[in-house]
């Protein structure tokens, strides 16, 4: 397998890295991880960690895209190999990596079925999005999705092939049962709270629905490993590929361009063994969920809170929207409530280490040379402010305190569903039918569409309301 990573600034040609097809044939590991979801983050993050590790020669990928098949083919066309473009404040550094050595439309789901039935197979990993698993405001698989039920009617005839992420899973889950291959670990690499389990409720809840057999056979032999993971990877843009070009004089299709920081705290069992992920700074640990709640609320809240208020404000980039003193004093606002509920007995022993977190933060943020779109991020809010916002509202409110910063996160989201040209969230329609009533009943209802039990509390509708509108354009 060729990797390499050189640092362009001040180096000859003859370091930078190629996509050297002829090497890659000769030497391509084989498949023993299946991917659902091939997106920028996947290859800068899982893939990335896969090809640094002491034994990647034995560990290939086969990645299947999930909204876009044409990520597929590009990548195809490069046999896997693609070039990784770190992007700091000072310059970009070039790796091209090797792990992926499959790269498929997420349809073929018979291909997806050989794959995760094979004996050597022995993880699968998703990045599918936090909307994809279909888990209601209940925590429960809601098998009354259309997308959900359609598979579900799907896999009851046998006549067709599921069209969701999840429905694919459960199709291939079962071919590996009827192949007697064993047990194998399925990892949510999805910004989730106890990912492993939401993952461990789409799938059971789908198995249940289809067919009880599965569903037990899924409980004695697919462990849910739960984990924390970070890197910001922006969309792949034209002029990133014309970067890679410019700088290492080949044309690559389907680079990624990433920050070089790096994270992944993980948590459970592969029951078939594993990557020696933790060569490439990977951490395991017994408890992930300070480590989870510290990602979730302080980045992800972050960057919620910036993509609502940012957008709100005229701005396009995260970098733009915290350079905004108004955007920047929420957000300092919302880490200290994040903090809070961080520290003493929240962080379970575990050193968190919140200042020089945030200070991190916030550096990571500035990277102006990384254009993070505010609009990619406000997508699915109604998904993502239960993780980012409702449990540091709740946190507060229970130790007597108003969670102001936390609902201001709430609001903006609100204003932006009314005032945004593109709302895309899997509520989108309930969300704009809620928008047409008024006052308190309008917040009550979009509140309600994200946890009901919030919605109910008097108190909370009137602070959202109240904080409505604090972030108008400015003139
Ligand atoms: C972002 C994340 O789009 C979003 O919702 O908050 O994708 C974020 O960039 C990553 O979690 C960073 O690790």
């Amino acid at each position: 397998m060729s990797i390499e990573q050189t640092d362009v600034t001040g180096k000859t040609a003859e370091s930078l890295p190629q996509l050297d097809r002829t090497l890659h044939a000769a030497a391509k590991p084989p498949v023993r991880i299946v991917h659902l979801g091939l997106g920028a983050f996947h290859r800068s993050h899982q893939a990335w960690y896969t090809s640094q590790a002491s034994d990647a020669a034995d560990w290939g990928i086969a990645s299947f895209t999930g909204r876009r098949p044409d990520a597929a083919l590009a990548l195809a066309e490069q046999d896997g190999l693609f070039t990784l473009v770190e992007r700091a404040d000072g310059g970009d550094s070039f790796a091209v990596v090797g792990s992926i050595v499959e790269a498929v439309d997420g349809a073929d789901v018979q291909r997806l079925a050989e794959l995760v039935s094979a004996p050597a197979t022995s993880i699968v990993t998703l990045t599918v999005t936090e909307a994809a698993y279909r888990i209601g405001a209940d925590g429960q698989l809601d098998t009354t999705a259309s997308d959900v039920a359609g598979d579900l009617a799907l896999l009851a005839s046998g006549s067709g092939n599921p069209s969701t992420p999840l429905g694919r899973l459960v199709f291939a889950l079962a071919a590996r049962r009827a192949a007697g291959a064993g047990p194998l670990a399925v990892v949510c690499c999805d910004n989730l709270a106890d990912n492993g389990t939401v993952a461990r409720n789409a799938v059971a809840g789908l198995a249940q629905a289809w067919d009880a057999e599965l569903a037990a056979w899924v409980e004695a032999n697919v462990s849910f490993v739960s984990t924390s993971v970070d890197r910001i990877t922006p969309r792949t843009t034209e002029a990133d590929i014309a970067a890679v070009e410019a700088a290492c004089g080949y044309r690559d299709n389907s680079p990624v361009v990433a920050e070089p920081f790096t994270n992944w705290v993980l948590s459970g069992d592969f029951p078939a063994g594993r990557p020696r992920w933790e060569d490439a700074g990977a951490v395991f640990v017994d408890h992930i969920e300070p480590y989870e709640n510290r990602k979730l609320w302080l980045l992800n809240g972050a960057h919620s809170l910036l993509a609502y208020a940012g957008q709100l404000r005229g701005h396009t980039t995260v970098a733009q929207a915290l350079a905004d003193p108004q955007c920047l004093i929420a957000v300092e606002s919302f880490w200290d409530e994040a903090e809070a509920n961080l520290s003493g007995a929240a962080a379970g022993g575990a050193d968190l280490q919140i200042p020089a977190y945030r200070a991190a933060l916030l550096a990571r943020f500035s990277n102006a040379r990384i254009a993070h779109h505010l609009a990619q991020i406000a997508m699915d809010g109604s998904t993502k402010l239960r993780m980012r916002a409702m449990p540091v509202l709740l946190a507060e409110r229970a130790q007597g305190r108003s969670g102001a910063a936390a609902a201001l996160m709430i609001a903006a989201w609100i204003d932006f569903s009314a005032a945004a040209e593109t709302f895309h969230d899997p509520l989108a329609t309930e969300v704009a039918a809620a928008n047409q009533l008024e006052g308190a009943e309008r917040v009550r209802a979009v509140l309600a569409l994200v946890d009901p039990a919030v919605a109910a509390d008097d108190a909370v509708v009137e602070l959202v309301s109240g904080l409505l509108g604090t972030f108008p354009a400015d003139a």
